[in-house]
């Protein structure tokens, strides 16, 4: 039986473990990236953990989330990070520099390695044929200090593409279609792999797109193969020496298939709240558009960008209509203002912004109250924006641009413009954006610690019987956005997890934290898909300082889950999902024995929730791998590294 690149890829460097679907295995991490808002967490752990240097071939602290320094505690984390990163040979990317997942693909990304982020949109490097996974920050801590990450084999999952995309249509649409296939929970305990004659047609960038938004349906990762687009990408990028051809084998077998004939497909959106709630345009009609947002990791390569830039070009942005663009890196940004299209986009009427994450995590660029939104990013979660009541879509850069004209959602296929497809252009690295921890004494750089960075949360070894309150009762696809919130509000506190926990589920239970404090032991109850989004391990730390010991749902997202069991809070699976409906918000749990259920050398993975409320016993699983049982028998993550 032939192999799939993925597998291809995981076997390369694989150092414990079979690669058999659901078992454990531990693999070579060659590089890893962080950003910012997670970062500090991040450098908190390797700086506890007392090595000299970092074990991948790279690593690279991007800061990219938090860059409007409205006070000094983004500023202070920059610091911190960077005086972190110079002491451990960690590369620094400056603020400004761009998006930590569109530069990895500019500047670092190779075909064929692995690369483990702290970002839930890691596999963008997917698109450069890499196997590249998003983590919570200690998972991405641990691998710059081993240079191991440990992960539960998922199955492949095969897209296949055929056929071109027609102009006004893009890879935007192609993942779009995918999501309304699959829906956000699809990829789940999956690698989404690309294959098929379509492939051919997309480049690097395009591709990033489609791997980008595999977050969204859950998966692992996803992977293109690497082939002649590759290779002149690289090249285009000053870096063809980097390139190695990579593909799935003709007859590799895949654990399930999805045919998309891409020259069928038409531009689409995904309409308020979710990534999956997918129609086309036209089925959607023509909304009036309040904003439209033109960038993120997902949509601000150099061509997206190109292409904006010739939909702008002559026209004026409508009057009702604020059109923002925030760029992917300064290399693209400095080529337009070379070449001239940067003039074109301002000319139009166009806010240009900092090359930055900016209004896709809500820092800025807030809509006004109840407006529509056009968004090229990647989540439309309730409240993101900054706006509670905004109606986000997700659609692809020429739809954004043609909408910002028109004051309406616009089908450009049909508004009779023509549309090249840009060329792409020669990069040199900016390389004055960049700090290289080589050159002078980094062991005794002075960390730089300010005073809103709180040290990182830690969890006790359980015993004896959890008795716990139900203090929240959620729904289904609760996101770690509705678990803990950021915006430019919020978004200053991620090394302070104290003040943070004040604001945990606010969105949809302001009372939460305040129960919480009162009750001191609390479970969660959640439905299908909980905690899906993003990676931040906040939405763990912040109810772990809160007093959650366990979670029971009917399903969790794979970096939550991961997150949980880190901070040692127990996340648990109901047998019977119609259990669920059973458990009122209040009642009080019992979980026995939890140390001997956990130990048990016949381990059976069965645990029993008695409810006091109403006498039931609610059957659960956990489906722990042995170093996950281990990890919550230490209390989590840090306390089982420490007594290894
Ligand atoms: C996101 O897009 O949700 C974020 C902000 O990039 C997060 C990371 C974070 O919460 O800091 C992610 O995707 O993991
Ligand atoms: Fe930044 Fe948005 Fe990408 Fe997250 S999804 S890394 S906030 S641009």
């Amino acid at each position: 039986m032939g192999k799939t690149l993925a597998y291809k890829i995981l076997e390369d460097h694989l150092l414990e473990g079979n690669l058999i679907p659901g078992e454990e295995i531990t693999i070579k991490m060659d590089q890893t990236l962080t950003q910012d808002s997670t970062g500090t967490m991040v450098y908190l752990q390797l700086e506890a953990m007392d090595i000299e240097k970092v074990k991948t071939e790279l690593s690279v602290a991007y800061i990219d989330h938090n860059t409007l320094q409205t006070g000094f505690e983004n500023a202070d984390d920059h610091a911190f990070i960077k005086s972190v990163a110079q002491r451990h040979g960690v590369i620094f990317s400056k603020p400004g520099n761009g998006i930590c997942h569109q530069l990895h693909l500019e500047s670092y990304g190779i075909p064929g390695k692995t690369l483990l982020g702290s970002d839930s949109h890691t596999p963008t490097g997917g698109g450069l044929g890499m196997i590249a996974i998003g983590a919570g920050g200690l998972d991405v801590a641990v691998a710059m200090a081993k240079g191991t990450y440990s992960l539960t084999v998922p199955e492949v999952f095969n897209v296949e593409l055929k056929g071109q995309l027609r102009p006004w249509v893009s890879a935007k649409d192609v993942i779009l279609k995918v999501l309304q296939e699959l829906t956000v929970k699809g990829g789940v305990g999956r690698i989404i792999e690309y294959t098929g004659e379509g492939v051919k047609s997309l480049s690097v960038t395009d591709r990033a797109t489609i791997t980008n938004m595999g977050a969204e349906l859950g998966a692992t990762t996803s992977v293109f193969p690497s082939d002649e687009n590759t290779k002149a990408f690289l090249e285009h990028e000053g870096r063809g020496d980097d390139f190695v051809a990579l593909a799935a084998d003709e007859d590799a077998e895949y654990d399930g298939h999805l045919l998309i004939d891409l020259s069928e497909l038409v531009p689409m959106a995904a309409k308020p709240h979710s990534p999956d709630n997918v129609d086309t345009v036209e089925n959607i009609g023509q909304i009036k558009v309040d904003q439209v947002a033109i960038g993120s990791c997902t949509n601000s390569s150099y061509t997206d960008l190109m292409k904006v830039a010739e939909i702008l070009k002559g026209k004026k942005v409508h009057p009702d209509v604020s059109l923002v663009i925030s760029p992917g890196s300064s290399k693209i940004t400095e080529k337009m203002a070379k070449n001239g299209a940067l003039a074109d986009i301002i000319a139009s009427g166009a806010r240009v912004i900092e090359n930055a994450c900016g209004p896709c995590i809500g820092m800025g660029q807030s809509p006004k109250s109840g407006a529509v939104s056009l968004r090229t990013f990647n989540r439309n979660f309730k409240g993101r924006s900054g706006t509670n009541d905004a109606q986000v879509y997700l659609v692809s850069p020429e739809t954004a641009a043609i909408s910002a004209i028109n004051g309406v959602l616009s089908d450009g296929m049909k508004s009779g413009m023509d549309i090249t497809q840009p060329e792409m252009a020669d990069f040199v690295q900016n390389e004055n954006f960049i700090v290289y921890p080589e050159g002078h004494d980094t062991k005794n750089t002075e960390v730089a610690m300010g005073p809103n960075i709180k040290p990182f949360p830690r969890n006790e070894a359980p015993f004896g019987d959890i008795i716990a309150m139900v203090t929240l009762k959620a729904g289904d696809n609760i996101t770690t956005d509705d678990i803990m919130p950021s915006d430019s509000r919020l978004l200053p506190y991620r090394s302070n997890v104290p003040h943070l926990a004040n604001y945990c589920f606010e969105k949809i239970d302001p009372e939460f934290a305040a129960r919480c404090k009162d009750i001191g032991q609390c479970v969660i109850v959640g439905g299908e898909n909980y905690g899906q989004g993003s990676s931040r391990e906040h939405a763990a730390l912040a109810p772990l300082h809160l007093g959650v010991r366990f979670v029971i749902a009917k399903s969790f997202a794979r970096i939550h889950r991961s997150n949980l069991i880190n901070s040692g809070i127990i996340p648990l699976v109901f047998d019977d999902p119609s259990d669920y409906d059973k458990i009122e918000q209040g009642a009080r749990l019992i979980l026995e024995d939890i140390v001997g259920m956990l130990e048990d050398s016949q381990y059976k993975d069965e645990f029993d929730v008695i409810d006091t409320n109403n006498a039931k016993i609610y059957k659960c699983h956990g489906n722990f791998s042995d170093l996950e049982r281990e990890m919550l028998l230490a209390g989590g993550k840090i306390n089982y590294i420490k007594g290894e």
